[in-house]
């Protein structure tokens, strides 16, 4: 076949499966934009503001089993997408992003051109690789190369750039010379994996995690059939939410540290932590010293399938390299014909289970008060979320967006599959939300899917809002607005400082939407909630439900000051204040 390099690069990407395509328009990127637009085969689809469209295109990776695309044009267009795509990077999302560039003769060094600007340097350290097409007989083997790399191994973004002279030129290329994609499994050996099968066995305290490798490898029937058979605590990380049966008693937390107390006492009492597409970051309680160290004894088995982050996070006693789903399914082959007999402590269990059930009560609980007690008359964020928990349909997708509200959504809303949950916790990306909604509802148009974000947060893509009008994407985004960036109220409390830079302005984001072309309505009483969500699934538009809340203390407050910010100290503030943050 011999065609452009933009037609070529549109050809390769149909044949490994890619459907949707988003960006913002611009000259240098308009072959490609032509294309893509005019393809049946494409879902084409033009945000306004590149940050929306990275944060599409990992969206799309997220909620179907194809790889999403986003475009930027050259200078400007190239910045504005680094948002989405260090969000992705963060929580090894594969995207493929191209960007359009001014003539190959005018960049490599610039020559100052307008909007020029080393996009190389710019993706370099938020993607698995790059590169600039400077050859249109080497467009081919770059696309190809780019797509592999970013769903092998550990996935991640990719970055092609293409200078706008070289996009229009002609390549040729035998598009069956490499085969589609599928992706490699890799597993253990079984004298490897035949270690942790002694590990299970000899195990008295034992606590398997599922990371986002669990559910980006669709190892979900695979966990939760390791869960039933050895019948042991399990607990996922931020990204591997929707992993584990929501009603399972096995089941002792699905956001990692947001889930309780009884994440950090699990972490800090199991014998043996055996975890699966697992990289053991911030939100995961393991290894966390000073606060939370690894307790002696404590025998920790990581399986990824990324050799290099073995060991990284957290001093391993084992590691092993393995598709989470590959190797899962053949250590259960294992332990069915070993006929293992475990030897776990049930006491312990049961205490674990009964602090789970605890914690459920103190999460019950906050939600329990309509009002906050600061006598404002504004909502108990702890309730609007449990609420919104209690009616979201079963088939319904979320983007947990905000601070303070993110905490709570994740403690009230249970998921039984991963692409239930949305959520970008590598980068905590304020912001992400609408963009993520938009394109969970262009991949599933039949699934109700809501947004639900702070007003800070919201604030950061709201012109998305307009996208959604313009493709008839009908997603409900229900703000949780406390008139405050509310995760950092209590800094500026503590400080005594009212100039701190927390407080907001109270902003009518019901008639923001409206002007839009949005349905909207105001909810200042939490019983008014169920008949205004119902109108929104009804109202056949886009719908923003603008919720008046306070700011609610949540029961994990204690991590920021005690883990995120561990070392970290306002000058003339002493520790313990800082600890009664919240
Ligand atoms: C892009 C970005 N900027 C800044 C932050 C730091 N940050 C984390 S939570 C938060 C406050 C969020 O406010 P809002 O969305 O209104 O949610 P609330 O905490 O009030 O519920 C901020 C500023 C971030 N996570 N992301
Ligand atoms: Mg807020």
């Amino acid at each position: 076949m011999e065609c452009t390099v933009s037609a070529m690069l549109l050809a390769i990407l149909k044949k490994h499966g890619v459907k949707y395509i988003c960006g913002l328009p611009a000259a240098q990127i308009g072959l490609i934009m032509d294309g893509a637009s005019r393809d049946p085969d494409f879902t084409y689809v033009t945000t306004r503001h590149e940050e929306a469209a990275g944060h599409m295109a990992a969206s799309i990776s997220r909620v179907t089993d194809t790889m999403g695309v986003c475009f930027a044009t050259v200078g400007p267009g190239a910045t504005n997408i680094v948002p989405g795509v260090a969000a992705a990077f963060a929580d090894n999302i594969p995207i493929l992003v191209i960007t359009g560039q001014n003539q190959a003769a005018a960049i490599d060094p610039s020559i100052d051109q307008l909007q020029s600007g080393d996009q190389l340097g710019l993706f370099k350290s938020i993607t698995k690789w790059n590169a600039s097409i400077h050859h249109a007989e080497r467009a081919p083997e770059l696309v190809e190369r780019a797509l592999h790399i970013a769903r092998s191994g550990r996935p991640g973004p990719v970055h092609l750039d293409i200078p706008c002279d070289v996009g229009t030129q002609l390549c040729s290329y035998d598009l069956d010379m490499i085969p589609p994609y599928r992706p490699q499994r890799p597993t253990p050996s079984r004298q490897e994996l035949q270690r942790v099968v002694d590990a299970l066995a000899a195990a008295r305290k034992p606590l398997l995690i599922a990371g986002g490798g669990v559910a980006r490898s669709g190892g979900v029937d695979a966990f939760r059939a390791l869960v039933e058979t050895t019948d042991m605590l399990s607990m996922a990380t931020a990204n591997g939410r929707g992993v584990l049966d929501p009603a399972s008693p096995n089941n002792i937390g699905s956001a990692g540290l947001v889930s309780g107390e009884v994440a950090i006492e699990a972490g800090q009492e199991a014998d043996l932590v055996l975890a699966f597409g697992c990289k053991f970051s911030t939100f995961t309680p393991i290894h966390k010293p000073p606060h939370y160290p690894k307790p002696k004894g404590q025998k920790i088995i990581q399986i990824d399938i990324d050799a290099e982050c073995i060991g990284k996070a957290a001093p391993i006693e084992i590691g092993l390299v393995g598709d989470a789903r590959a190797t899962l399914e053949a250590l259960l082959e294992m332990l069915d014909s070993a006929g293992v007999e475990y030897r776990q402590d049930l006491d312990w269990k049961r205490a674990m289970q009964r602090r789970r059930r605890e914690c459920d009560e103190v999460y019950r609980g906050t939600a329990a008060a309509e009002k906050v007690v600061g006598g404002t008359g504004l909502l108990n964020e702890s309730a609007v979320a449990r609420l919104i928990g209690d009616l979201l349909p079963k088939d319904a997708i979320v983007a947990h967006d905000g601070g303070q509200a993110m905490m709570w959504t994740l403690s009230h809303i249970q998921v039984d599959s991963p692409e239930k949950s949305l959520f970008v916790p590598g980068m905590g990306h304020l912001g992400f939300g609408l963009p993520y909604a938009n394109a969970a509802k262009l991949a599933h148009p039949q699934r109700p899917v809501f947004c639900l974000t702070g007003d800070g947060g919201f604030g950061m893509t709201i012109q998305e809002l307009e996208t959604a009008v313009r493709y008839g994407l009908n997603v409900i985004v229900i703000v949780f607005n406390d008139s405050y960036w509310g995760m950092y109220k209590p800094f500026g409390d503590i400080l005594d400082n009212p100039d701190f830079g927390t407080k907001l302005t109270s902003v009518d984001f019901a008639k923001v939407a409206q002007g839009f072309g949005c349905y909207a309505e105001n909810v200042t009483e939490l019983d008014k909630l169920p008949a205004a969500i119902k109108r929104s699934i009804d109202a056949n538009k886009p719908a923003v439900i603008n919720v008046g809340v306070d700011y609610t203390p949540h029961p994990m407050d204690f991590l920021w000051p005690n883990i995120i910010l561990d070392g970290f100290q306002f000058p003339e503030v002493p520790a313990n204040k800082l600890h009664a943050v919240g």
